[in-house]
């Protein structure tokens, strides 16, 4: 998978060298490439923002920046790419979002900062490629760098060989729509805090029932709407 980030701050994304995703950039999985978008300024200043029409507090992204950028990365005619736009405007990102992402070859992240992106950004690349809005919640960022890393480790994970063992990845919270249940490791007793007994049973059938019971029991009790 290939995965180009326009934005005025790339060295956000110099963690991505670590870790996993790290690892699966050096063995060539996943080939990631931050951009500075004030390289497609030509003014002195390197300008990316300007007042809003109609009035208003802060700045927006002006839209000739990304267009340059975004065209050098996918060229000027239709794109098979998808360009993801973080914004807290957009559809909620979720894990089956997460799988979407990561079925696509090639993924273009448009970080906006300030009030955001000149809305003629979105709707000339709609016209030429799929165009994702993603919001990671209702809270606001500063910009789309927080977020997009967010995105993109929720979905390189997901590229077959970036985990070494998948099966991992089954268990794990809202794979199955419900929050994962609570994990212990040795020692059997710490702090006067002990195990579940039904843990160290070695009974397989009781342990997956009680690991079941205890997903069903955390999800009524901090997010019940994901029962519903
Ligand atoms: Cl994607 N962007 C910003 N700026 N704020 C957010 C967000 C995105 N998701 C939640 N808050």
């Amino acid at each position: 998978m290939r995965i180009d980030i326009l934005t005025i701050f790339p060295s956000f994304f110099e963690v991505l060298d670590l870790s996993l995703v790290g690892k699966a950039r050096q063995s060539g999985l996943l080939e990631i490439t931050a951009h500075d978008l004030r390289d497609f300024t030509h003014d002195r200043h390197r300008t990316v923002d300007d007042t809003p029409y109609g009035g208003g507090a802060g700045m927006v992204m002006k839209p000739e920046p990304w267009g340059e950028a975004i065209d050098s990365i996918v060229g000027t005619g239709p794109s098979s790419a998808t360009l993801v736009v973080p914004s807290p405007a957009g559809e909620l990102f979720s894990q089956p979002i997460a799988r979407e992402l990561a079925a696509a070859e090639h993924l273009v992240f448009a970080c906006g900062r300030y009030e955001g992106i000149d809305q003629r950004v979105v709707d000339h690349y709609a016209e030429r490629m799929p165009v994702r809005l993603l919001s990671l919640g209702d809270y606001v960022l500063n910009g789309g760098e927080v977020a997009a890393m967010a995105m993109i480790e929720a979905s390189a994970r997901l590229v077959p060989g970036v985990i070494g063992n998948p099966e991992s990845l089954v268990e794990e919270s809202h794979e199955d729509g419900l929050l994962e249940y609570p994990i212990y490791t040795k020692p059997a007793s710490w702090r006067g805090l002990e195990v579940p007994p039904v843990l160290l049973s070695g009974h397989h059938g009781e342990i997956a029932a009680w690991r079941r019971a205890q997903q069903l029991e955390r999800t009524r009790a901090v997010r019940p709407e994901l029962l519903d």
